[in-house]
């Protein structure tokens, strides 16, 4: 009797520890609630203990505006630890930046970052203890948490080729991979259907390859075509006001430039960059079409195109002018250089594909894909940067310093990893939000199954893989690809709440992760959801839905 006594309570406290005591969406490494309020009011003084921390004070600032209505003073140095939200510095010594401490007692809420990341992660911490009830008073609980991420590298990934998105709407993207306390956004910027960078030295790209004449309705091949334009790109002055509003939200962007396939809608600017030129593009028996069709066309329906770019010096010396605007907008370390889905038909037709092959004494067209990402990635090289690539750069071998994103499960991942290569896990059955989030979805999607438990369940490191060889991994991604998501309110659908999961699988250590208790967290965010006026999937906690 006495032994099934102690199990049971072994048990209970067992329960009670994978329990978050508050509502706190990644869960953080410790938390605490204790007895009594703090009320947030417009007398209450953000202070800076620290310095350059301007940047998530005038975050709070901002959100408290939008939602609240109300926005706080701002004081720098000895100011009093009174009636205030302290932000200062504490020495914690985490493995990867963004650790804070973060304490609410009877006069503050007190912030300690190891870094200025962490005093930005405490601050959304401190946002998902505020009311969720906007007429309430800024009342918020008394508390202690301790956190730090997991993972260094925690994405968020959106398609603006197949369908454009304001430059407003982008910011607002960041803001929720922001507030996600993730740090990568991944900017998929030319596709088939649409090329959306002014790059100067190319003009047509964006007044060309930033149109199509229409798109097909419905799932591909589709019920007919809409016959309407659709047009638009980021001057390269929105490009840096976007990349400074993420900078300020400790967010890095990796632009993708598309390379070897999936390079329509360059083509149809610079017809050169194509094997066979005087060609038309091919427009498939059963393709509902927009206008007549010329020469080379940007496409309007959605799959993989044969007219891929040729490895031409001409193709090479547009694509390093192109890189060379795109370093000058992006400081990240990283570049995207796609090679993805690049179908190898006009290589093996053009007599000038085959004679580069056996002069380069490369195998076959796989040998010459990677000599096309090996000569990009050493230009990229020698300016200083890397480059990351979609898993089919490993065919026909590697880069020597490529990282690759492994999206066709994790194969390509592991096999990447035991060759000492860094690693971001995006696989498709895990966490590709255009997949449906119900097993009967009320709109079109893509198709696939992709619930919020399975999103929640990933674990990004492969068992295969040695604890040195797991190094190499150093984090995951979501992919929201658009062929189905016209406007910013299906964006949102298909991102909520599985970018929550998301969030947790990169930040939280499993641990600390626990499907019921996040479950459990799961209405309180809702309502954020709601404040936010943001569409997000219902259905999420009901399995099989
Ligand atoms: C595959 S993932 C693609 C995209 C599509 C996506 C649809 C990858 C590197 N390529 O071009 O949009 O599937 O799920």
């Amino acid at each position: 009797m006495k032994k099934i006594l102690l199990v049971c309570l072994l048990l209970r406290a067992f329960a009670i520890n994978a329990q978050q005591p508050l509502n706190i969406i990644p869960a953080p490494v410790k938390s605490e609630l204790k007895k009594g309020n703090f009320a947030i009011s417009a007398t209450t003084t953000i202070v800076l203990a620290g310095s350059n921390l301007e940047k998530s004070a005038a975050f709070l600032n901002n959100y408290l505006k939008e939602i609240y209505g109300i926005a706080l003073p701002i004081a720098t140095g000895k100011a009093a630890w009174k009636n205030a939200i302290v932000l200062n510095f504490d020495r914690l010594d985490g493995k990867i930046p963004g650790a804070y401490n973060l304490t609410v007692d009877k006069n503050k809420v007190y912030i300690g970052g190891d870094n200025e990341e962490g005093v930005f992660y405490g601050i959304q911490t401190l946002i998902q203890l505020l009311p969720v009830d906007k007429s309430a008073t800024l009342s918020i609980p008394q508390c202690s948490v301790e956190d730090a991420p997991r993972f260094a590298y925690r994405g968020m990934m959106l398609d603006c080729g197949r369908h454009f998105f304001s430059v407003d709407f982008v910011k607002r993207y960041i803001d929720f991979i922001a507030m996600s306390k993730m740090n990568t956004f991944h900017w998929h910027l030319t596709d088939d259907q649409g090329w959306r960078i002014e790059i100067k030295k190319y003009p047509l790209l964006t007044q060309v390859g930033g149109c199509r004449n229409g798109t097909i309705i419905g799932h591909h091949p589709g019920t007919g075509n809409d016959f309407k334009q659709d047009c638009g790109y980021y001057t390269q002055e929105q490009v840096k006001d976007v990349v400074q509003y993420a900078a300020d939200r400790y967010i890095t962007i990796i632009p993708e430039i598309e390379m070897p396939g999936h390079a329509s809608a360059a083509i149809a600017a610079y017809p050169q960059l194509s094997c066979f030129p005087n060609q038309a593009t091919t427009i498939y028996p059963g393709t509902f079409w927009s206008g007549s069709v010329k020469g080379k066309e940007v496409q309007q329906t959605w799959g993989v195109f044969p007219d891929v770019f040729a490895p031409t010096d001409y193709t090479f010396n547009f694509l390093q002018d192109v890189l060379d605007e795109v370093m000058t907008l992006f400081p990240s370390k990283y570049i995207h250089v796609g090679g993805d889905e690049c179908p190898k038909d006009y290589w093996k037709k053009s007599a000038f594909c085959q004679q580069l092959i056996k002069d380069k004494n490369l195998k076959d067209e796989h040998g010459l894909q990677s000599y096309f990402i090996g000569r990009m990635e050493q230009y990229l090289n020698s300016k200083g940067r890397q480059i990351i690539g979609w898993d089919e750069i490993l065919e026909g071998g590697l880069a020597p310093n490529a990282s690759v994103m492994s999206w066709r499960g994790e194969k390509g991942g592991i096999e990447a990893a035991k060759l000492h290569h860094t690693v971001v896990m995006t696989p498709t059955t895990y966490v590709y939000f255009d997949y449906s989030q119900a097993k009967t979805e009320d709109s079109l999607t893509i198709g696939g199954y992709l619930p919020l438990e399975v999103v929640y369940n990933y674990e990004p490191l492969p068992k295969d893989l040695t604890p040195e060889e797991q190094q190499y991994i150093i984090g995951a991604q979501a992919n929201l690809w658009t062929e189905y998501l016209p406007s910013p309110s299906k964006v949102e659908y298909m991102l909520f709440p599985r970018l929550a999961a998301l969030s947790e699988v990169l930040w939280s250590a499993p641990q600390h992760k626990n499907w019921n208790d996040f479950k459990n967290r799961l209405p309180t965010q809702f309502k954020r959801y709601d404040l936010w006026q943001v569409s997000y999937h219902k259905n999420g906690i009901n399995k099989g839905a």
